[in-house]
């Protein structure tokens, strides 16, 4: 049996399997938030608070190696400057991964059953707005979800009205009052948009495109978590910009905008 077969039969028990593992662990039997990284975050976590514990994704259950460059294969347990506990997530399983979306979210759900009840989803997506320049942080007011899937199995009707909090995003913008907001549209990827695909996500209300985020925000709130979600643009979406997209591009705008993002977002965790 593979680390990740027991998603198939009991996703909340894989969870709660895996959030055991992490509290034995790290020696913290509770955390309060989870942070997932996502493509030019993984910086963003060193200056939140003390890491007090590191583990390897894979050794996790139902966990696995990463698989994209840019991104970083651990599960950390941070202790915040406001004192909470941080579950940092560096390794987070895309849809186009073909794993299924149980394996999407168990992350998230691995976080709700650790005691999060805070997430904090980060990103790097294409910007649809030729003012957000490469390395431009928005916060996700809403998304639309593209994959024609779901977190949620069966008759599980939940309700996703002002599902990225009003609450925390308010608090962003005490942070840094020149923040924009945007509606975050996932695509399956792996491959980019095509150009009449973008003019088509801005015909229906997106901002950013992206190959993450709603489906694990769905499962956040699912498990009762207030969600928040910050994209950092690290390319304008195809046809936007008169060039081609690369993910060397994506990688080193990532990589420029590090520490203005890193400390964005500690001082948001700060205030949470
Ligand atoms: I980084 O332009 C990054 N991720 N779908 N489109 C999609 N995902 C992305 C993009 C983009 N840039």
């Amino acid at each position: 049996m593979s680390n990740t077969d027991f998603l198939t039969t009991d996703p909340f028990a894989a969870a709660r399997a895996a959030a055991d593992y992490i509290a034995g662990e790290t020696g913290v039997d509770r955390h309060d938030v989870a942070l997932v990284l996502g493509s030019g975050w993984a910086e963003a976590a060193d200056l939140i608070g003390d890491t007090t514990a590191t583990l390897s994704a894979d050794e996790v259950p139902g966990f696995h190696a990463p698989a994209v460059e840019g991104h970083v294969g651990t599960i950390r347990s941070v202790l915040t400057k406001g004192g909470k506990r941080a579950l940092v997530l560096g390794a987070r399983t895309h849809f186009y991964e073909g794993k299924g979306v149980r394996a999407v979210v168990h992350g998230v759900r691995t976080a709700a059953a650790a005691g999060c009840t805070t997430l904090v989803l980060t990103n790097g997506c294409g910007g649809l707005n030729e003012s957000w320049t490469p390395g431009t942080p928005v916060l996700i007011k809403d998304h639309i979800n593209l994959t024609a899937a779901s977190p949620l199995e069966g008759a599980t009707f939940v309700d996703l009205t002002d599902l990225y909090s009003s609450r925390i995003r308010g608090l962003a913008r005490e942070v840094d009052s020149s923040l924009d907001e945007g509606v975050y549209a996932q695509f399956t990827g792996p491959h980019y948009e095509t150009p009449a695909e973008v003019q088509y996500a801005k015909r229906i209300g997106a901002d950013l495109v992206g190959m993450s985020t709603a489906l694990e925000a769905i499962a956040g709130r699912h498990a009762g978590m207030e969600v928040f979600g910050i994209s950092l643009v690290t390319n304008l979406a195809a046809g936007i910009s008169p060039v081609p997209l690369s993910h060397q591009e994506v990688i080193e705008s990532g990589q420029a905008a590090g520490p203005r993002i890193s400390k964005l977002l500690a001082e948001i965790i700060a205030r949470l």
